[in-house]
């Protein structure tokens, strides 16, 4: 019989995209960049493996997906990077589902939403977020990345 190992890989990292981040690079590049959410996804990956940490990257349109994903995250993550594009400024219930989590999670801005319309200057998600990264563009997953490598590293 195979004998059991005693290393217990680390669970990936979840980084959620919310709604309308599908369409990145394709407008408003003054604001959010040229950058792609694929091309995000492939840099994440890779700066994910300079921690040896995996990614498992996903986008939804849709508030109760976004909870579904948080919820999954509870067993399924060892941290989480969440860009709640719109409804940052919106859901009480993506809030709520982040205070159910026991692990780290960064909530990401590629924009600095302080520096933009009043009504983004507010985020649910920032109470329920261990940290937060904004205005970097989409250098910021990867400095959430590294933010959480660092913190995985510390809780061994
Ligand atoms: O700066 C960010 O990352 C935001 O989360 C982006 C959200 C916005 O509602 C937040 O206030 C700040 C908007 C995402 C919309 O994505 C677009 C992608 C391509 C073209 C236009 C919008």
């Amino acid at each position: 019989m195979a004998k059991k190992s005693n290393q217990s890989k680390t669970l990936p990292i979840f980084i959620l995209n919310g709604p309308n981040l599908n369409l990145l690079g394709t407008r408003e590049p003054e604001v959010y960049g040229y950058t792609t959410l694929a091309q995000i996804e492939k840099m994440c990956a890779a700066q994910a493996a300079t921690h040896g940490l995996s990614i498992v990257f996903r986008q939804s349109n849709h508030e109760g997906e976004i909870v579904d994903f948080l919820q999954e995250a509870r067993t399924g993550a060892s941290a989480v990077i969440l860009n709640p594009a719109g409804y940052g400024h919106t859901s009480i219930a993506i809030l709520d589902s982040i205070q159910m989590l026991k692990i780290p999670l960064i909530e990401v801005h590629l924009s600095n939403i302080h520096k933009r319309e009043p009504y983004r200057h507010h985020s649910y998600v920032s109470r329920g977020a261990t940290g937060i990264v904004m205005g970097l563009g989409a250098q910021g997953y990867l400095r959430a990345i590294d933010a959480i490598g660092e913190i995985l590293k510390d809780s061994k």
